[in-house]
């Protein structure tokens, strides 16, 4: 539950059309509709942080699943292995080269995927995490954004944390966060946690050269069932950091 509601921060619609779809029943007298035209963009993927039907403002308290007032300051996650789809799951592009970390409450979150070519786009399938030999890569020697260290365990063996989500949780009870509360941080670390996702788009390509593909991931399902006060942390890939991606997948693939 959202305790305190800040200004509302605009969000745009989804900058991806919702397209009708077309009758099939036609006579044979009637003009078939044209193809659609084959366009080519530039691809890129945003995340959409919801909170169920609403925006979710990484700068606002909000309660877990036991009551208790907790505020984020962490919420990243890194994906890789992009393909765009088109209907009848047809390869269209894809993208193994490019790996993008997604992070809650940043301006300008969008992530260039690359060149699509294409009439329409049907869906994006990705992983959650990093293929092992990405994964246990000298992170020194990669490109942004994996020669973030903030997003490494520290050692090649281990490799980087896919799911990285911290914050503060109100252990004094007061109702409100301040240094005097109980940190918690839950990173999610090694080759088994890497997980498929899924965001369809059906959309027409767009004129003008550019399509965004918002990656919606409501907070309220990524959140649900973690007692944030007494689960304070968690690192590898134990039955809590399972779960934490079990929940991560989930809410990607939740219907909007
Ligand atoms: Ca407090």
């Amino acid at each position: 539950m959202k305790r305190n509601s800040l200004p509302a921060i605009g969000r745009s619609a989804a900058l991806v059309s919702i397209v009708a779809l077309a009758s099939c029943s036609h006579t044979p007298d009637e003009t078939v509709p044209p193809e659609l035209p084959v366009r080519t963009v530039q691809l890129s993927m945003s995340m959409d942080l919801r909170y169920g039907g609403h925006v979710y403002d990484m700068n606002s308290v909000y309660e877990d699943d036991f009551g208790h007032v907790f505020l984020l300051d962490t919420l990243r996650f890194l994906t890789s292995g992009a393909q765009a789809l088109g209907d009848e799951d047809v390869l269209l592009a894809d993208y193994p080269t490019v790996y993008m970390m997604m992070e809650g409450g940043q301006e300008n979150d969008e992530h260039l995927l690359g060149q699509l070519t294409a009439a329409s786009l049907h869906e994006i399938t990705f992983y959650l995490g990093l293929p092992p030999a990405t994964n246990h890569a000298d992170p020194a020697q990669a490109q942004p954004p994996l020669n973030d260290m903030s997003m490494h365990s520290g050692t090649m063996e281990e490799g980087y944390s896919f799911l990285h989500v911290a914050g503060r949780v109100d252990s004094n009870g007061d109702g409100i966060i301040d240094a005097t509360d109980q940190r918690f941080s839950h990173r999610c670390i090694g080759d088994l946690l890497l997980c498929p996702a899924t965001t369809v788009v059906h959309a027409d390509l767009p004129e003008g050269g550019l399509l965004t593909v918002q990656v919606p991931v409501d907070m309220e399902v990524l959140l649900a069932d973690i007692d944030l006060l007494n689960t304070p942390s968690s690192t590898g890939n134990g039955a809590v950091n399972w779960d934490w991606m079990q929940r991560l997948m989930d809410a990607i693939e939740e219907e909007h």
